[in-house]
């Protein structure tokens, strides 16, 4: 078993983002490692105010809390790591490949399985991971359906959750506070080398991402030669989700 990694584990049935339960938690003590599930979220939490479907019995919906002492400067790293052990795990469970569009969405079949939402919480940081495992195409909203998938979609085996959460737990453990951690992303991130379009609230532009850079920004070259680094905004990868 992980030795910090899910130490105590809370399930709960319904709650409304795991995310908001793990930093309420945090404040009031909870252990590295912490980590609640719940089968479902009625307010499940995305980036910038948007949300995550998450109903019963089709995912696994996870938040950890971590305590890491570390500096300021290696906090936007979590979730890359987080992106990373998810991939790994998800790819034990499904023995599909699970690829990494920057800077932590997970791919598998051209479309979204996972997302992951990383927030700080005082001294804490919590890491929100959704994993969409039994969802078929009909599950969705229809305005999700051109981009939306889940593990048993893309691999058409039935998946255990249980089986995956321990993978999870494990990969999580392994991953999140490693020195190898970024050529292991890089690796894996299907961003790193393709054409990509940036949609940012400063910027809007199409370019090669080239790298990153030790802070986890992505280095990219604009078609006049210019290199951008990109912390946030929305990137999408042509021939990945149809580029956009
Ligand atoms: C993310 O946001 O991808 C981060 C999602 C993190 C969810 C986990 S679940 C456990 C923990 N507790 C929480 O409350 N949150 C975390 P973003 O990149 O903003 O993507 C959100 C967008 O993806 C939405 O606006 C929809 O278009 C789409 N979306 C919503 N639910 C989805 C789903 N289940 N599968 C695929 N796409 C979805």
């Amino acid at each position: 078993m992980p030795v910090w990694a899910g130490c105590v584990v809370r399930r709960l049935d319904t709650v409304d983002s795991t995310n908001l339960y793990a930093r309420k938690w945090a404040r009031e003590g909870a252990p590295h490692g912490a980590v609640v599930i719940a089968d479902r979220q009625t307010a499940g939490r995305g980036r910038r105010g948007r949300g995550w479907l998450s109903p019963s019995g089709t995912g696994l919906w996870l938040s950890m809390v971590v305590r890491p002492d570390i500096p300021d400067e290696a906090y936007p790293l979590l979730p890359l790591a987080a992106a990373l052990a998810t991939a790994d795990a998800c790819e034990a469970v499904s023995h599909i490949p699970v690829r990494i569009k920057w800077p932590n969405d997970l791919i598998a079949g051209g479309r979204k399985i996972v997302g992951i939402l990383a927030e700080r919480e005082g001294d804490s940081a919590v890491i929100g991971i959704g994993i969409n495992v039994r969802h078929q195409l009909s599950d969705f909203p229809p305005e999700f359906r051109d981009r939306a998938g889940s593990l048993e979609m893309a691999s058409g085996e039935p998946i255990s959750l249980p089986e995956l959460e321990h993978e999870l737990l494990y990969s999580l453990e392994a991953h999140l506070f490693s020195p190898s951690v970024f050529p292991e992303y890089a690796a894996r991130c299907a961003t790193v080398g393709s054409e990509v379009r940036v949609s940012s609230l400063k910027e809007d532009f199409t370019g090669v991402a080239e790298s990153l850079d030790d802070t986890g920004a992505l280095l990219v070259r604009d078609e006049h030669g210019i290199l951008h680094r990109v912390l946030a905004g929305d990137v999408s990868v042509r021939g990945i989700m149809g580029y956009l």
